[in-house]
């Protein structure tokens, strides 16, 4: 559970995170000097705004129209006067930079990012003395933590401060170092081609953000001073740094600069408390509460063949997805980023997850809500994280308050929509610029119905029917309620979407490539998913019988996915040729994966086709698309293909690679690269490696559904299913030794098994199967555990 190198980080990618789910440190650990990238995760650019766009209304008609009569590429051109701005970009808060006296020639380097327990440690040696770092985010005291030591006496001579690319100023009030800055009221993405973009604000009448970081220290013995430069420790056997930090936001809606929090005030209040603790007592309550979330699951997947010191870059690229502990480790390390970048309270991770050091992060390191952040939530439930789901259902709410009006004003439809980008302040309308963009991307008016599948899985998960009724079953229904007015007739009695685009690919016609159509097969999926969740939340409800009906006549309607001449499942309702057959979006098969539309039994004929369309897309992609054909390939339960995708995705990039679309993998700090980096291809990761051993997306539980033969012994517990159900699996000779099921809600478990299996509780048998069905279901009671073992 450790990643370690024997250097200190060049770049940003050797560097290792840390995070509270607001603050993020990337810790580069240099000897001489020290730099801590520093974030915090309510910092944008930006200031309220909604960029919805009334002219939309006018030009649908037209699209449909030019839909109707097969003009795609006139259509696509049309479809560009549907766009508003871009959203704002996600900024770096400064660094923390520390510089030692000691000159940088030591021996006996190591640095260590422990995931079982959130530290970070570094530890060289020059001369007889040892210097040592300890390094944490705290969540419950909400400050970067920083123990420095010496093993001799008084050896410790270090001088620290702080920057920042933004506009700021630095200086020092009584014993701390501050820094007070100043976001841009606007920062163009990163592939928009601008001579001017970052824009600050006047300084009178700014309306961006504020920002305050404060640094303080505490040693026992030394010499301390703080000035104009920083603090400068000298002397001293060991010193404690403390930083912490804040921005004016004060959430989406509020009113520039006249409604902002005080970012100041929050930074020394949680600065206050914290240099009054010890430091082994923050440390304990920061290990306790971190533990509480990781101890849930355990995995282990066989003996590695790494040698116990080797690091963690030489295991990427000696062994890969051969060594399983560096699959365990991969597994992990999702969830230590999970809890490190989104806990209740905070902004929902984007696409950095909270790392990030540039001005111009890669797509505005902002929510791309087309693939990118419902992937960052996929191991939220199944690897028991659902606390660390709530910022991004947090995120879906006020999105679906905003989205009303896009609705209305865009399209003149009731519920709420939302596009292919939002960020801090909740853009739900379309991007591209009012027309620069490409509607392959820019246009995709699908987000809330993606996104509320997170809603309701949350609930399937936990069957929390206050949640279900009270916080996701309404932002579900509005949903639907879009997705009923933005179906039309195609001409022939089936509904479709128009314009829907398959995100991001493109379809050849006569005269040339082009992005919309009538009827993509992910959003009929899409909007499968969702009635059929809606459908369902009503009938638990209790409610809504004619919106329920309604549901199911019109779900009946939608135009029937299809199977193309190569036998591949349809990615849009007409058999067009792939502008690029290896296409990194998967978008056709959201049914397989992460939704439940196909299946074997169910619609067989579609599930061999889209396995057909996983073939034909090939093994190469970006990182996050890899991870992606992980879970699609455990769905279709092809475990050694699975592992497979992992190890491509085990595969080292080097920084400065690049942006790539067909050879992903990770970087030396095994965060994922697309390249760039982003940080879906871990989460996706974890999602798909938990989805090779347990699956419960079909009325029934299935364990080991995906294991490949490398992994022919091992276990993992604590993983979740739907249902309340917590899971615990060991096998040996790749088969089922035994499993053990506790049902938290008493609701019955149903498991489909080739093999004959055997269920008891106490000893006694509750259920054998007793037919020739694959399935068994047996009643459970709250707080029993069941063992399942083969018969
Ligand atoms: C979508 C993807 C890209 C990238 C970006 C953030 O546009 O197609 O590969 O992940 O989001």
């Amino acid at each position: 559970m450790k990643l370690q190198y024997d250097k200190p980080a060049h770049v940003w990618t050797e560097g290792l995170p840390i995070g509270n789910g607001r603050l993020g440190g990337m810790i580069f650990g240099g000897v001489e000097q020290e730099k801590i990238s520093l974030n915090e995760d309510t910092l944008w650019s930006g200031y309220p705004k909604n960029g919805n766009n009334p002219g939309a209304k006018d030009a649908l008609p037209k699209v449909r129209k030019l839909l109707q009569e097969e003009r795609y590429t006139e259509a696509d051109t049309l479809t560009k006067e549907m766009m508003g701005p871009y959203t704002q970009s996600y900024l770096p808060f400064g660094d923390l930079l520390l510089r030692f006296e000691h000159g940088n020639i030591c021996h006996s380097y190591k640095r260590t990012l422990d995931i079982e327990n959130a530290v970070h440690s570094l530890e060289y040696q020059i001369g007889h003395v040892i210097y040592t770092r300890e390094m944490f985010a705290s969540h419950p005291d909400q400050v970067l933590v920083l123990r420095l030591a010496a093993s001799v006496e008084g050896a410790l001579n270090v001088h620290a401060s702080l920057d920042s690319p933004l506009r700021h100023m630095t200086g020092f009030r009584e014993d701390r170092f501050v820094l007070e800055g100043t976001a841009p009221e606007h920062v163009d993405p990163s592939y928009v081609a601008s001579d001017d973009p970052i824009r600050y604000g006047d300084p009178e009448n700014n309306k961006g953000m504020t920002f305050e970081g404060q640094l303080a220290v505490k040693t026992e013995d030394g010499q301390v001073t703080v000035d104009g430069r920083g603090i400068h420790v000298l002397g001293a056997t060991t010193a404690t740094f403390y930083f912490s930090a804040a921005t004016s936001f004060n959430g989406m809606d509020a009113i520039p600069g006249v409604e902002g929090k005080d970012a100041s005030f929050i930074a020394s209040s949680f600065l206050d408390e914290a240099v009054a603790k010890p430091y082994d007592s923050l440390l304990d309550s920061h290990i306790t509460d971190y533990r509480v979330l990781f101890d849930r699951v355990k995995l282990q997947l066989g003996n590695s063949p790494a040698p116990e010191q080797m690091s963690t870059e030489q295991r990427i690229t000696t062994y890969g997805a051969e060594d399983p502990g560096l699959v365990e480790l991969l597994f992990h390390y999702g969830r230590y980023l999970l809890i490190a970048s989104s806990r209740p309270g905070t902004q929902a991770a984007n696409l950095q997850g909270i790392w990030n050091a540039v001005t111009r992060p890669p797509w505005s390191s902002n929510y791309t809500l087309n693939i990118n952040t419902e992937m960052n939530y996929w191991p939220a439930e199944i690897c028991n994280l659902a606390e660390c789901h709530e910022p991004l259902l947090d995120l879906i709410s006020h999105l679906a308050k905003k989205g009303v009006e896009t609705a209305q004003v865009n399209y003149g439809t009731r519920g709420w929509t939302t596009h292919h980008n939002t960020d801090i302040w909740g853009q739900t309308a379309p991007v591209g610029n009012y027309g620069d963009g490409d509607p392959s991307w820019a246009f995709w008016p699908m987000g809330g119905i993606w996104l509320t599948q997170h809603v309701w899985e949350h609930y399937a998960f936990s069957g929390d029917e206050t949640y279900l009724r009270n916080s996701a079953y309404p932002v579900m229904k509005e949903a639907a309620l879009f997705a009923l007015d933005w179906l039309i007739d195609d001409g022939s009695g089936n509904l479709v979407t128009s314009p829907s685009t398959s995100p991001e690919h493109k379809f050849r016609t006569a005269e040339g490539v082009a992005a919309v159509s009538p009827g993509s097969t992910m959003d009929i999926s899409l909007i499968w998913e969702l009635f059929t969740n809606c459908i369902e939340a009503s009938e638990i409800l209790g409610t809504d019988l004619d919106f329920r009906k309604e549901l199911v006549s019109i779900r009946e309607r939608l135009l029937p996915l299809q199977v193309g001449k190569y036998g591949q499942l349809q990615e849009w309702s007409k058999d067009y040729e792939d502008e690029d057959i290896y296409h990194r979006h998967t978008s056709h098969l959201v049914g397989v994966y992460p939704g439940r539309q196909l299946s074997d039994e169910e619609t067989p004929e579609l599930f061999v086709a889209a396995r057909t369309s996983l073939e034909r897309r090939g093994d190469e992609s970006t990182g996050w698309s890899l991870g992606w054909r992980v879970a699609l390939w455990s769905r279709f339960r092809e475990g050694n293909r699975s592992l497979r995708l992992l190890s491509n995705m085990l595969r080292l990039v080097r920084d400065g690679a690049s942006e790539q679309y067909n050879h992903g993998g990770v970087y030396p700090n095994l965060l994922g690269a697309h390249p760039p980096f982003q940080i879906d291809g871990n989460f996706a990761a974890s999602a798909g490696i938990a989805e090779m051993l347990l699956q419960s997306h079909r009325p029934y539980m299935e364990l080991l559904p995906a294991l490949p033969d490398a992994w022919q012994q091992g276990n993992v517990s604590g993983l979740r299913a739907r249902g309340g159900f917590e899971v615990s699996i060991r096998w040996d000779n790749g088969q089922l030794a035994e499993a053990h099921i506790t049902s938290h809600l008493g609701l019955d478990c149903v498991l489909r098994s080739e093999d004959p299996i055997v269920v008891t509780l106490d000893g006694s048998v509750v259920k054998t199967e007793d037919t020739d069905s694959n399935i068994i279901s047996f009643p459970t009671s709250a707080g029993r555990t069941y063992r399942v073992k083969l018969s």
